[in-house]
């Protein structure tokens, strides 16, 4: 028993398996086995317990539940896998069993013809065919090499690109905070003119306050004894002329002629100037008053004060020791001066703040691998297609004529939506998604409208270009029956 085992096996390995549509690396699934008769016997291959004489193998009858006793015909519904073309000077393929002696060459599988075997009638092209295919890929591979190279410009075009932005989002910082300490400067400033006015008034409040009661006193002083003087002028301008000269009387005649000496030498102009003072004290007491109310506004020097001092001293500490720009805290200008100042520059912080938001969101924008499509900011590219002048900048939106197609919206799974375009008549509003393939460009390829007012447009380019190996190209590659 074991002899003969040993015989089988020694004669199995001496016969080479060579069954139809069977790869050279699964011929040895196929080895016969010889039996004591010297018979050659096969399994199925995922059932070893059905035992099958050797030219069952490919007899046109399914014998074997997986199929795997067919591989060379199509008598199984799932073999379990394709019949092997060997295309010798080409590349070896397989082809679905369903295509097996159909009566059609079918040449981008099996150049060698050998899927029709049993029919006949398919020459060998795998000469011709190669030689195409090798002058696709080596067209194709040239091509590629150039597009690489423009494809890494275009990657540096929009890395330089992000990093001018970068460039920009830094110069916008620092602007932003040179103008936050301009601004706070400013605000410093005006609000120590402010303390200054409000300390130099608060030395002066009282003073002006008691000179404008004191003025008030004396005015009305004034005013008093002023109007005793005329009741006591009338008394004896009365006396003067209605006393009785006959009585004689040298004391009443002395003082007659005294008074009427006094009224002679009483000046006009010493009375208007009594009137003017009276005046001027007046208008400097309601003067007074007010500036008790309101306070001075403007003052040009700076008084002693807590805040002055400690600045005084950290500003020399500053200057002298530590590299710190030096904050200057007097000012030409007044308080309304800095504050409209102060309002200005605000105004132009919010705008930088606008523009740094802008560029960060610019920045965070997925603008696909490489960043590559911010090379492509500033380029239009335009085409006619279908009638219509369609303009496309790729980051910004599209137009068809002078119609609004869509803004950008967002880069999402190698393509680019845009929204919000002009609305159609009875319809919805424009809207266009754009899609890339590789090719020379950048070039409007194609433009489809499969829905009313939303576009397909397909963009061709070496950004799209993808370094292939020979299998990408293999399947790329279409046979110029023409030349067979
Ligand atoms: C214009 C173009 C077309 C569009 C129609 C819809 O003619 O924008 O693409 O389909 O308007 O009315």
């Amino acid at each position: 028993m074991l002899q003969s085992f040993i015989i089988s096996t020694a004669l199995s390995l001496l016969v080479n398996a060579n069954v139809i549509g069977v790869s050279d690396d699964r011929q040895s699934l196929y080895q016969p086995q010889i039996d004591e008769q010297g018979n050659k016997y096969w399994h199925c291959l995922n059932d070893t317990s059905i035992r099958l004489s050797y030219d069952q193998i490919n007899d046109d009858i399914c014998d074997c539940p997986d199929g795997s006793d067919e591989p060379g015909t199509n008598a199984c519904p799932n073999p379990p896998f394709k019949f092997y073309c060997k295309n010798e000077g080409h590349f070896p393929n397989y082809i679905d069993q369903f295509k097996l002696n159909d009566g059609v060459c079918d040449y981008e599988i099996c150049c060698d013809g050998s899927d029709e075997y049993k029919l006949g009638g398919c020459e060998n092209k795998c000469g011709e065919i190669h030689r195409q295919f090798e002058e696709y890929k080596n067209s194709k591979l040239a091509f590629m090499k150039k597009a690489g190279v423009k494809k890494q410009q275009t990657i540096k075009r929009a890395h330089n690109g992000r990093r001018k932005l970068r460039e920009q989002l830094d110069s916008l910082e620092s602007q932003v905070s040179e103008l936050k300490a301009k601004i706070n400067k400013l605000k410093l400033q005006s609000e120590n003119l402010e303390e200054r006015d409000e300390s130099v008034f608060d030395q002066l409040r009282e003073y002006f306050g008691g000179l404008a009661d004191k003025l008030e006193l004396h005015k009305r002083d004034i005013l008093h004894q002023e109007s005793k003087l005329q009741a006591l002028e009338t008394i004896l301008n009365f006396l003067s002329t209605h006393y009785n000269p006959n009585f004689n009387d040298a004391a009443v005649k002395e003082v007659i002629h005294k008074f009427q000496e006094y009224v002679s030498n009483k000046e006009e102009e010493a009375l208007e100037d009594i009137h003017e003072t009276n005046q001027i004290i007046a208008q400097l007491a309601e003067k007074a008053k007010e500036m008790s109310h309101s306070g001075v506004k403007k003052v040009t020097h700076f008084t002693p004060s807590i805040s002055n001092m400690i600045h005084y001293y950290y500003q020399l500490l500053t200057d002298k020791f530590l590299p710190k720009p030096v904050i200057e805290y007097k000012s030409d200008f007044s308080s309304n001066e800095l504050d409209h100042e102060v309002e200005k520059l605000e105004q132009e912080l919010e705008k930088l703040q606008a523009k740094i938001q802008g560029v960060k969101v610019n920045l965070s924008s997925d603008y696909g691998p490489e960043d590559i499509l911010r090379a492509y900011e500033k380029v239009a590219i335009t085409k006619n297609l279908g009638g219509y002048n369609y303009r496309i900048n790729l980051l910004q939106g599209i137009s068809q004529d002078d119609i609004f197609i869509g803004k950008f919206r967002e880069y999402k799974d190698g393509k680019i939506t845009y929204q919000d375009g002009a609305k159609c008549w009875n319809g919805p509003r424009r809207s266009a998604t754009v899609e890339f393939t590789c090719g020379e460009g950048p070039e409007l390829v194609s433009v489809s409208e499969p829905e009313k007012c939303h576009y397909y447009f397909t963009i061709q380019g070496e950004s799209w270009c993808d370094a292939k190996t020979e299998k990408d190209l293999l399947n790329n590659f279409k046979i110029n029956y023409d030349l067979l």
